[in-house]
């Protein structure tokens, strides 16, 4: 079920278990700023979640209330994730879904990142 981002934080969702390792994820990249991980229903050959460590709702939150260090950080943690896995050439999308409407499901900010194969026109 899509949620409303403008909630308050809840530290029980289910990115903040896997940012403190209560559950495991199939990690890819971590800084200081990010945890990268591969998505558990991909869509895309490559679907990697890139997710800041603080606690934003989505990208919403996360613009309006993060340090210019964690924004610069998370930021550059995405694209080093993209070029690490060697997706610039043939290329990839990012894609942040925020809200209802967005259709945002987990209410941690992560960024989609699709890799892999030819991903077609953006849908509306
Ligand atoms: O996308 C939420 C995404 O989160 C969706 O593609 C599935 C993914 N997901 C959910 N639980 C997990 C776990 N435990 N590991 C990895 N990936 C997960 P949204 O943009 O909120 O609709």
């Amino acid at each position: 079920m899509p949620i409303d981002a403008t909630q308050p934080y809840d530290d029980q969702n289910i990115f903040a278990k896997i940012l403190r390792g209560e559950i495991p994820s199939k990690k890819v990249h971590e800084d200081d700023h990010a945890l990268a991980f591969h998505d558990i229903n991909p869509q895309a050959p490559h679907h990697i979640l890139v997710i800041p460590k603080g606690p934003y709702v989505s990208w919403d939150d996360f613009s309006a209330r993060a340090s210019e260090a964690e924004i610069a950080g998370f930021v550059r943690a995405v694209g080093k994730v993209a070029r690490d896995l060697g997706f610039v050439e043939p290329g990839y999308r990012l894609l942040a879904n925020v809200g209802l409407n967005g259709h945002q499901e987990v209410p941690h900010l992560h960024i989609h990142l699709f890799a892999g194969r030819p991903l077609g026109p953006m849908l509306a």
